[in-house]
């Protein structure tokens, strides 16, 4: 299959996914959302990318699910795009390999939620968030009601979605929905930093740590430490935590195999 709105590159161990569909504000449709998926599997199977980046092209991050081709769908169809994004974004949240939102404009109803199936978002100070679907007459379906109760809690994620309330950046900052403001034209720097900062550990830790946190998440506090305790244990089957921890008590420079 062709890209047409989605690009990615590679940069030191980093991919960079750009959703680019302007005349629509990168909202996204089924092409955009299958070119999507198509990005992610190629991510999932490339051994030399250890970190993810999903931005927007111009003003957008993602302005949303596409309106005008959700606008006649039946109850049949509604359900297919529905699942359909369901499960891209399933992908990206289960991806193995840390996933940072760049979001440098507007995440509105679908882009909100692209930008909660990711791992961290940081945003740029113009950026706007908001899950306006209740004015259009329907709810979040690609699991804004879920993520966005479990990020903010269940009080302000109601709130947000009862009033379809746009807000910006720093309100998102405050109410714990981004992690980071920072100037537009810091942003993609910003993210590249930070997942410079992610590959300097070790891969199968951090891929560890993103799985005890999700899996942890679902499950009651006892069974999540054990689950813990059992991922803790299999970190010192690989090589990288002998190499890890003798680099530190020898001095020497940390040099990670994702072995
Ligand atoms: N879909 C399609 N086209 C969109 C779009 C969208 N979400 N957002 C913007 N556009 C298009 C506009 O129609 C316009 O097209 P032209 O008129 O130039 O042909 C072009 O992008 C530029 O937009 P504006 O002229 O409106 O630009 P402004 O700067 O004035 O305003 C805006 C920017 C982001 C405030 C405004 O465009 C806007 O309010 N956009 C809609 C935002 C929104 O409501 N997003 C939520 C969409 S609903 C489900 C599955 C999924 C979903 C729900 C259920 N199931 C099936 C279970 C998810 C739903 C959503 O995401």
């Amino acid at each position: 299959m062709e890209y047409k709105n989605v690009f990615f590159q590679k940069e030191d161990k980093v991919a960079v996914i750009t959703i680019s569909r302007p005349k629509a504000l990168n909202a996204l449709n089924t092409e955009t959302l299958k070119e999507l998926e198509l990005a992610i599997d190629e991510i999932a199977n490339d051994d030399q990318i250890y970190a993810v980046i999903i931005t927007g092209a111009g003003k957008a991050f993602v302005a949303g699910a596409d309106i005008s081709e959700m606008k006649d769908l039946d109850a049949m169809g509604g359900r297919k795009f529905g699942n359909l994004g369901n499960s891209v974004f399933r992908k990206l949240e289960t991806l193995e390999k840390p996933v940072i939102a760049a979001v440098n404009g507007f995440a509105l109803g679908g882009g909100c939620e692209l930008s909660m199936a990711c791992d961290i978002r940081i945003a740029s100070s113009k950026a706007k968030f908001g899950q306006p679907e209740a004015g259009l007459g329907i709810t979040p379906g690609f699991g804004g009601t879920q993520r966005l109760a479990r990020l903010v809690g269940t009080g302000m994620a109601k709130q947000l979605l009862f009033t379809a309330e746009i807000i910006n950046a720093e309100e998102a900052l405050r109410i714990g929905l981004v992690n980071k403001v920072v100037e537009p034209e810091n942003l993609i720097e910003e993210a590249k930093l930070l997942a410079k900062k992610i590959v300097s550990n070790a891969p199968i830790a951090v891929k560890l740590c993103k799985t005890a946190i999700n899996r942890g998440m679902q499950m009651d506090i006892d069974t999540a430490l054990i689950y813990e305790a059992e991922i803790f244990g299999a970190c010192f089957a690989t090589e990288d935590q002998k190499s890890g921890m003798t680099a530190f008590l020898e001095k020497s420079e940390k040099c990670f195999k994702n072995k």
